[in-house]
């Protein structure tokens, strides 16, 4: 496995020396943010990125996030052209030496939480959810915002997405997936890259809107869609683990055996109440997965791909964007590497 960090590019005040500085640590995963979803990365931004990771010592080499086009996922007229974009963005990261992209088929919102920075009894600020507050939410007038959102909406075209939204069901979004995936899929199996989807987080349908990567039934669905191994996950305990549903180490082992995880996005979860949790510290004991476990059912079913500790709390005295300071995620990634290297099988 390879041991990695998110950098949101420049501007990050998580600058790549820190990130360099973590031990175990061997690339960045990042992204082009400049560029509107659905046009082509200029070939010279992705260079940028990873000249500038080079430069301090690490690999570029998984994409986190190319995101898909909501034209594609409601299966406009235009998708057939968005969808030969993605796969010419495939074809130049493939010549760039990128070999995972991550992305995701979640409509309109990526992942949700009701609230950013919410006290932890250590005193530390993490992401949560409580279900009463997200039913409460209207999305057209909330001024909630999350990193990876797209944020280029007026509340006007949100309006007319979300009505779109009202003849996309759970299966005209499984067949929009699937007409997005028989073009994205053979494309990367050319350029030499893998397609890694996230799941959807939180693992359940929000604001009426259709939600189809939340269970191991769906998951074994997607991956028979196309089955070749370009067509993998990003296996996501954080997002997959808020479900009780989940059986989180089973479903690492299945789906490390079958070649099909190629990125790993590792955290723990408090799941505090019925669709309510918070993003606690990272230890198995902080939370409701068994991240030894999860560890050890990578580990020992050949998994090879690349992870990241995905989100972290803000801890002594940081800021920043949501989930993505440096100290508490530097200590997931020690922690995870601790466990990696402690595993034995026998
Ligand atoms: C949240 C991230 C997601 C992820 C996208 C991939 O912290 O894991 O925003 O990048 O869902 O498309």
């Amino acid at each position: 496995m390879k041991m990695t960090f998110r950098w949101y590019g420049e501007s990050d005040p998580v600058t790549l020396e820190k990130i360099r500085q973590i031990p175990g640590m061997t690339g960045i995963v990042s992204a082009v943010y400049s560029v509107p979803v659905g046009e082509v990365w200029g070939e010279e931004h992705i260079e940028r990125i990873r000249k500038a990771a080079n430069d301090a010592g690490l690999e570029f080499e998984v994409v986190e996030s190319v995101p898909v086009h909501e034209s594609i996922k409601l299966g406009d007229s235009d998708a057939p052209r968005l969808i030969e974009n993605y796969c010419e963005n495939i074809r130049r990261f493939g010549k760039a030496g990128v070999k995972v992209i991550c992305y995701n088929f979640m409509p309109v919102f990526d992942w949700l939480r009701s609230e950013l920075s919410r006290e932890l009894a250590d005193g530390s600020n993490a992401l949560a959810y409580e279900n009463a507050e997200v039913l409460a939410l209207d999305p057209s007038v909330s001024e909630l915002s999350l990193p990876g959102w797209d944020e280029s909406y007026t509340k006007g075209q949100l309006m007319e997405l979300l009505e779109k939204y009202k003849q996309i069901d759970s299966e005209k979004l499984w067949e929009n997936l699937h007409a997005f995936l028989s073009k994205a899929v053979p494309a990367a199996a050319e350029a030499g890259v893998s397609l890694a989807i996230h799941p959807d987080d939180p693992p359940w349908g929000i604001f009426g809107l259709p939600r189809i990567i939340c269970s191991e039934a769906d998951i074994d669905r997607f991956l028979k869609l196309v089955d070749m191994p370009e067509n993998g996950l990003t296996f996501c305990t954080g997002s997959l683990g808020v479900s009780p549903d989940n059986d989180i180490p089973k479903m690492a082992a299945k789906y490390a055996k079958m070649g099909r995880i190629h990125f790993a996005h590792l955290r723990n979860i408090l799941i505090t109440g019925e669709r309510c949790f918070e993003e606690s510290g990272h230890l198995s004991a902080n939370g409701s997965l068994d991240m030894d476990a999860i560890v050890k059912a990578l580990k020992f079913n050949g998994f090879k791909g690349y992870i990241r500790p995905d989100h972290g709390r803000m801890i002594w005295g940081e800021t920043g964007k949501p989930g993505y300071g440096l100290f508490d995620r530097a200590l997931g990634a020690a922690y995870i590497n601790g466990l990696w290297e402690a595993s034995k099988e026998g």
